[in-house]
């Protein structure tokens, strides 16, 4: 059988940092309820989560990584509510957001959750904050836990492959 590597979803001893912008704050607000929900429900305690909040979705990039550039998270979790029938330079701010955030999931040293709605509709924003369509902010949270502990275990097999190297001369 071939290894299998992935995380699990124990948030104890973790720190986490949750990002939320402040538009569309009625749908914002869920998300957040959800993802502190869902980290105190996998065992992180109340001080080691942290919320920091950004006028817009497409100030979200910048502060999440200067959140992740502090060293002092193990995780962060992008939350916000971009909604179409809002503005009509919607798909000009979904893709700077996403676009912002995936870089900084690839490069910062950190997991990064992304639980930014994406929608035509406030109906369906609410739908996906915690009434018939579950709640993004949970699901994201669960994402950013499962990528820190995966993280922290390519770091421990690194560190032990370092210090027993295979392949002696
Ligand atoms: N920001 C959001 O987070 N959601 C929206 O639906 C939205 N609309 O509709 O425009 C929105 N715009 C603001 C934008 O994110 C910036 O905060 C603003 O342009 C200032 O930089």
């Amino acid at each position: 059988m071939p290894q299998i590597h992935q995380g699990n979803w124990t948030a104890q001893g973790k720190r986490f940092a949750i990002i939320a912008s402040r538009w569309n704050e009625f749908v914002a607000s869920k998300l957040i309820e959800g993802a502190v929900d869902a980290l105190g429900k996998t065992g992180a305690r109340d001080e080691d989560i942290e919320i920091y909040r950004c006028p817009g979705a497409f100030e979200l990039p910048g502060l999440a990584r200067r959140v992740a550039d502090s060293k002092n998270f193990d995780a962060i979790v992008c939350l916000g509510a971009i909604i179409r029938g809002a503005t009509p330079h919607f798909d000009v701010v979904v893709n700077q957001t996403t676009r912002g955030i995936a870089q900084i999931a690839a490069e910062a040293k950190l997991a990064v959750g992304f639980g930014v709605l994406t929608c035509d509709t406030i109906e369906q924003a609410i739908e996906r904050a915690g009434s018939k369509g579950g709640n993004r902010g949970a699901d994201a949270a669960m994402a950013a836990i499962e990528m820190a502990n995966l993280y922290d275990k390519l770091a421990a097999r690194a560190e032990s492959a370092s210090a027993q190297p295979r392949h002696r001369k």
